[in-house]
């Protein structure tokens, strides 16, 4: 039964006995008590598995148990009890499926066997192994282009089966790989190149312990990387400055109990963490960074000894060009644009240039807008007048989303590669791999609506319901002619399907993978670029399971029956894909078989830490984003910002339970945070209902009703609500210019009274 919402202010810290119970509780709900706790006492221990959750490193491990509440709740519905059997499918029909809740798909349990839809019954209904295998490698060949196809790759997928799915996918012609990258961190992978050389952070887990300053921007730490938040104790309880900067005043970031430290669990004590909290207006940022930057520019001119000029002369190219764009800046409009006080800018900047190691953390907070790629390299830009890159303590430090959504696009998931990635690909493997660039996530949705794209396959995933436009996307996905999920868990993409569609159910992180060669592991890069194994220790959910490795292999044999890639070898032997993965990536995976033996695997080169920077000019760049605006400016005075983000209980588009302890939600989902003021000049009241329309360009109408109103401390002109409930106000055409990831923080919309 539905429970009522309700809305109670949390009062005490985040973490503390209220994560304790959280924990045991999802436990408990998923009936996976025992079995669970084996697990959890494996994850990310030497020799056991990486956590399926977040990309944040794992500390090393000194800690009894290396889980937090979040990465207990996805293990728990990774290893639920819950099974989805063929009778489940013939239960239902896939347009009953269709009016149940993302909620309720997820509780239904593990995915056992292969299925096929039935269009005749409108069922899904069981297939074997060798006839969805042909089943694909028909659809595949009968294209008239390669380029027909789609092939998404979600971040959990491990190294191995990412890097043959590449290979499998560019020797069938295309570089089509939309990604789930493309919707998050694609403005780190394209805009820090330019700036820095890679697209990647260049901290590691050590740096925090020498860090000077901290700075947390757009990033919801507690819940989304709650690892993270022991290095925020310990650098909080050192008297290191934490700035976090954030339409909400995110719980955790304010103040913390670790549930590992005895004492505060048994005092009910708590720990500090932001010393100053910035409470910037959605897509203030900017003006934020230039108005430091300005501060900057300026003390140093007087006093001179501000900016690291010996680092900026040798290593840099620019920052002539950049004072040029920072100096004439007003501070009216730098604090109109941010809505922050300049004398809370001038503070904050006397943080950073009192502090000899600044590291700054961000999260979707600062990518997922309009000119997201080039806000980081302002982000970019502070640190280098600084010197804050190749030293212990400072640098940048994008928070990665998925496990291995680094470690994916390293090995290959790209649909822009490289060409000495192509060059030592063609070397491996003997053939010519497609040189033009494919389509990321919004263009093969694009090319999806065109009706250009006729087959999708996701690797993990749940694209249907990541990507904006809902309504548009579901047609477009509706269309074709095959869709094939290969999955843990049922999902919508499985219900909003082409005239053939496949769901094929992978082993998952913490399940064992037993091939003809014995027990295998697979390995994963975290986001800070550190390698190491991953071996699960459960029995796989069903006997009827296979790992994503083999069945990229199946599919590779079926579509590409000429190969002479030794896929059946790579389907046993995960050494031999590995030995492969050094060949292809000599510079950083070399003996990677030997590395990987470490019981903590290994950082991978990383350029800007030895202040070597792989840019056409071999110089780190200062980089010019004119103006304070990180979207386009909307002529509307009714106008506020929606930013789409996560509650405390999902993860992406599953959701654990329709709460969101931390914001004081309970029982719903559809609602709407906004500031009491912009609630009363609309004349609306907090816990009525409303609609919200986006204001676009292209004349759709994109409208949610029913929506709660709820009187939140964010500030005026800026709204949230949850993703992915609110997808289909998104436009697709409203994306980071540079990236294409989709703006999901700052969609332009107003308020529409519900009828
Ligand atoms: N438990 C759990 N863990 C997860 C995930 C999950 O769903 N659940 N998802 C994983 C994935 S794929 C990712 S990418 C990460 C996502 O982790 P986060 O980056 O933390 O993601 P979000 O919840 O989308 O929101 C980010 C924060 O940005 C703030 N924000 C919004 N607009 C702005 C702005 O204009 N400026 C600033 N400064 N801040 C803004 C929001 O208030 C919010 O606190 O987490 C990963 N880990
Ligand atoms: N409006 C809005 N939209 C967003 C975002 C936002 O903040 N706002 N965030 C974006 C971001 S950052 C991201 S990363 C995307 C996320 O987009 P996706 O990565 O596509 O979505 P998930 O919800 O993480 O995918 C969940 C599904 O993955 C499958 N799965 C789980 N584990 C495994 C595994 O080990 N192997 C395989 N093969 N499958 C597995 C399960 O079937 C599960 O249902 O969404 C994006 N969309
Ligand atoms: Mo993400």
């Amino acid at each position: 039964m539905a429970q009522k919402p309700s809305y109670k202010p949390y009062k005490h810290a985040a973490g503390g006995w209220g994560a304790a119970a959280a924990t045991a509780k999802v436990l408990m709900q998923e009936s996976v008590i025992t079995k669970g706790s084996k697990a959890l006492l494996s994850m990310n221990k030497p020799g056991g598995f990486k956590c399926p959750s977040c990309a944040f490193p794992d500390p090393d491990c000194t800690k009894t148990l290396e889980f937090c509440e979040n990465g207990a709740k996805a293990l728990a519905h990774e290893a639920t009890q819950f099974r989805i059997t063929r009778e489940f499918f013939e239960q239902h029909s896939v347009t009953e499926l269709m009016k149940q809740s993302d909620f309720w798909l997820e509780k239904q349990g593990r995915l056992t066997e292969p299925m096929r839809y039935d269009a005749a019954t409108d069922h899904y209904v069981p297939i074997s192994w060798d006839d969805a295998f042909e089943l694909i490698g028909k659809h595949l060949r009968e294209l008239d282009s390669p380029h027909q196809a789609e092939f998404y790759t979600s971040g959990r997928t491990p190294n191995e089966a990412a890097f043959l799915y590449a290979v499998m996918i560019r020797q069938f012609g295309t570089n089509n790989f939309p990604d789930c990258s493309n919707m998050c961190h694609e403005p780190t992978s394209r805009g820090l190149p330019a700036s820095i050389g890679i697209g990647k952070g260049t901290v590691v887990l050590e740096d925090f312990e020498h860090a000077e300053a901290l700075f947390v921007i757009g990033q919801n730490t507690g819940t989304n990387s709650p690892r993270m938040m022991t290095n925020l104790v310990e650098a909080s309880k050192r008297g290191v400055p934490i700035i976090t900067i954030n339409p909400m005043p995110e719980r955790a970031l304010m103040k913390f109990a670790e549930p590992q430290d005895i004492i505060q669990m048994a005092t009910f004590g708590s720990t500090k963490i932001s010393s100053e909290f910035v409470h910037v207006r959605i897509g203030g940022d900017l003006a934020i960074l230039k108005g430091m930057m300005k501060i900057i520019f300026e003390r140093d001119a007087k006093e001179g000894g501000i900016i690291d000029w010996d680092f900026v002369n040798t290593h840099t190219d620019g920052i002539d060009a950049l004072r040029a764009d920072i100096e004439p800046l007003e501070w009216e409009d730098i604090e109109q644009h941010s809505g922050i006080s300049r004398e809370q800018i001038e503070r904050i900047a006397n943080v950073y240039i009192r502090s000899n190691a600044t590291m700054i953390c961000y999260g979707m907070g600062l990518t997922q807008h309009q000119r997201g790629s080039k806000l980081l390299q302002q982000v970019s830009n502070l640190l280098l007048l600084k010197g804050n890159y190749g030293k212990p303590g400072a640098g940048i430090a994008p928070i990665r989303g998925h496990s291995n959504v680094q470690g994916d696009r390293t090995v290959g998931i790209d649909e822009k590669p490289t060409k000495e990635y192509l060059d030592n690909l063609a070397k491996a493997f003997d053939f010519e791999p497609p040189r033009e660039h494919g389509h990321h996530t919004v263009e093969s949705v694009a090319a999806m609506m065109k009706g250009e794209a006729r087959v999708f396959i996701g690797m993990g995933g749940n694209f249907v319901r990541a990507i904006p436009d809902t309504a548009a996307s579901y047609k477009a996905m509706a269309s074709l002619d095959l869709t094939v999920n290969i999955s843990t868990k049922l999902n919508r993409g499985h219900l909003i399907h082409g005239k053939d569609a496949l769901i094929l159910p992978v082993v998952s992180r913490s399940e064992q993978i037993f091939t003809a060669k014995g027990e295998q592991f697979v390995t994963i890069e975290d986001a800070m670029s550190n390698v190491t194994s991953s071996k699960g220790v459960l029995a796989p959910a069903s006997d009827s399971l296979k790992p994503e490795t083999e069945i990229v292999c199946r599919m590779a044999m079926a579509a590409l029956p000429d190969s002479t890639i030794p896929w059946a070898d790579y389907i046993d032997d995960y050494d031999l894909i590995r030995d492969k993965i050094a060949e292809v990536y000599p510079a950083i995976y070399s003996d990677f078989n030997e590395k990987i033996k470490h019981p903590h695997g290994f950082h991978l080169y990383n350029g800007p830490r030895e202040r070597v920077w792989k840019t056409p000019n071999g110089k780190a760049n200062f980089l010019v984003l004119p103006g304070l605006e990180v979207n386009d400016p909307v002529d509307d005075a009714d106008m506020l910002r929606l930013s789409t983000i996560r509650s405390h209980d999902q993860f992406n588009t599953t959701i654990y339970s329709n709460n969101d302890r931390y914001r004081g939600v309970y029982n719903d989902r559809m609602v709407v945070f906004m500031n009491i003021d912009d609630i009363k000049e609309r004349g609306l009241t907090p816990g009525e209902k409303i609609g919200l329309k986006t204001i676009s360009q292209d004349n759709v109408h994109r409208e949610i009703t029913e929506l709660t109103v709820l009187e939140y401390a964010i500030p005026r002109g800026s709204i949230a609500g949850y993703y992915p409930e609110l997808n289909p106000l998104l436009p697709l055409d409203y994306h980071d210019r540079t990236s294409g990831t989709p703006a999901a923080k700052s969609i332009p919309v107003k308020v529409a009274r519900s009828a």
